[in-house]
């Protein structure tokens, strides 16, 4: 293939559809380097004693796997991620010629219908470093009822299956876990990979996150900064903005500490505090009051998706319509649910309010106003803009952190298989180490469509946390000055490409944003 530099304008424009846009094409192109424990003849997994229990910890061997081959299946679980494609690169690469490797076709509901076909390594290649599932597809259909094992039962005798890796976040990798138990006499074996952009299956210094979340917050924080550097540019608008990230507010946190915009709302926080509605709404109509007494009649308010799940006053003003309808893992679906409207409506009101009675809202520390200051808010006039950021985030190209992490997550799942390991999920920590944790190990149970329902524990943002406490103590200053920053777009060159996310390097105490392979 020609590049773009050597094709006339209409061959170019016509020569990049397919996914061969310059910068696809260069991406594509980019090679991935194995980690030293993968350059090694072959992996082996050894038992380490944790404070979470027995976990497998990859270690390199000399010795060549012997094991009779092996027919693997793969499949996309749930919402796109950045980076499924180089899982599935780094599961081919770790396999052997004599072994078989499967896609699944649509999610669960493939593994369900037997809609599986061999994948190629050129097949792979060609989305080698690209964004989506497209590869495959995915879907979020749960495989819980006696017919539905079943159905799993005949494809994996049909295609004489060794394994099944299942490329999920928390609901796929419990049905994950589900699937090892129940496949486990038929001598197929099931892994799990972390994927989810909500960054909530995570588990501390073992499981630091999963994959898709830097790429997505990368892509928002670029949103974001992009208009907290239009607002004093235009000095006219407030600009509520939703963040995808269902019940977790991990990726509004990151966004947050990525721009420092002057209101951020992190749901966890909200639940742990019983604060009210009213106490929200109060707090962000009191910040841009105080703004606009200041001169800065402009601003940002993230708004976690999850929000409403928080909130009983929000959730019960909503038509039961939409608090019914569900997926099939009893999940609300937030992501269609405009908060960020229902929270501007309400600021409006609350701005009104504090109109006619400023004193009782601006004469006290951090957001006390001088009789002037009191004026010249009354004067200003407010207008808005509302975003909801989620499906931009999703499928873009993954970042250099998720490029890798992708790799190394299928050189690792494919490595399990090779060992006969079932019903782990696969892990790479922020010191390279390739674990594998025992998904049994993270089921707990969670009140979903009002039943108690078996579920990996969704890890939510902790207050205690060290980025939440750092959020916490500069938050004030966002709300009272200008002090936001915008991160531009994800780098793969240069001294910003191999940045982690922040909230990450922070809660697993490292002193820098950097990682290393
Ligand atoms: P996963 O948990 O499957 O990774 O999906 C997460 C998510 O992107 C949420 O952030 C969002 O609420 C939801 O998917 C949207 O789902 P859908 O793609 O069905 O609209």
């Amino acid at each position: 293939m020609q590049t773009i530099h050597q094709l006339t304008l209409a061959d170019a424009i016509t020569q990049t559809e397919s996914h061969h846009s310059l910068f696809e094409q260069e991406r594509r192109k980019t090679p991935l380097k194995k980690s030293k424990i993968f350059q090694s003849q072959s992996v082996q997994f050894v038992d380490q004693q944790t404070e979470i229990g027995t976990i497998l910890k990859a270690i390199p061997s000399t010795e060549k796997n012997t094991l009779p081959s092996k027919r693997i299946a793969v499949l996309f679980s749930g919402g796109p991620a950045a980076g499924g494609h180089n899982v599935i690169l780094g599961l081919k690469h770790s396999l052997r010629p004599e072994d078989t490797l499967f896609g699944v076709k649509a999610g669960p509901k493939g593994l369900l219908s037997g809609d599986l076909f061999e994948l190629s390594l050129v097949a792979i290649e060609a989305v080698q470093n690209l964004g989506g599932f497209d590869l495959l597809g995915s879907d979020r259909t749960k495989i819980k009822t006696d017919d539905q094992f079943q159905a799993v039962l005949n494809t994996v005798r049909k295609f004489k299956l060794n394994g099944i890796i299942v490329i999920g976040g928390d609901d796929s990798n419990t049905n994950a876990s589900q699937l090892a138990d129940f496949l486990k006499t038929e001598n197929c074996h099931v892994i799990g990979v972390p994927k989810t952009i909500d960054g909530d299956l995570q588990w501390g210094k073992f499981l630091p996150i999963s994959f898709g979340f830097d790429t997505a917050t990368k892509v928002y924080a670029e949103l974001v900064g992009n208009i907290l550097q239009d607002t004093p540019s235009s000095r006219k608008y407030w600009h509520f903005v939703k963040l995808m990230g269902r019940s977790a507010s991990h990726v509004a946190l990151e966004v947050a500490l990525q721009t420092k915009p002057p209101i951020a709302l992190i749901s966890e926080e909200v639940k742990d505090r019983n604060i009210s509605l009213d106490t929200i709404v109060t707090h962000i109509a009191t910040v841009i009051a105080y703004r606009q007494g200041r001169g800065l009649n402009y601003g940002v308010v993230l708004i976690p998706e999850g929000l409403i799940e928080f909130i009983p006053d929000l959730i019960n003003s909503l038509p039961a319509e939409l608090i019914k309808d569900r997926d099939s893992h009893g999940n609300l679906k937030v992501s269609q649910i405009e908060t960020e409207t229902v929270l501007l409506n309400l600021t409006q009101k609350k701005l009104a309010d504090i109109q006619a009675k400023p004193t009782s809202y601006l004469s006290q520390e951090p957001y006390k106003l001088t009789e002037t200051e009191i004026q010249k808010f009354q004067s200003s006039e407010f207008s808005s803009n509302t975003h909801f950021f989620g499906y931009e985030g999703r499928c873009g190209a993954p970042s250099a952190f998720d490029t890798t992490y992708t790799y190394h997550l299928g050189l690792g799942a494919g490595a399990l298989i090779l060992n006969n390991k079932t019903g782990y999920i696969i892990s790479m920590t922020t010191s390279n180490d390739i674990l594998a944790l025992p998904l049994s190990g993270m089921i707990t149970e969670e009140i979903r469509d009002e039943k108690a329902t078996p579920v990996i524990e969704k890890a939510l943002v902790k207050l205690d946390s060290p980025a939440f406490k750092y959020f916490e103590s500069r938050r004030t200053e966002w709300a009272r000055s200008d002090v936001f920053s915008s991160p531009g777009p994800r780098q793969y060159y240069g001294p910003t490409a191999n940045q982690l996310p922040i909230t990450v390097a922070l809660n697993q105490g490292l002193d820098s944003l950097l990682f290393t392979q």
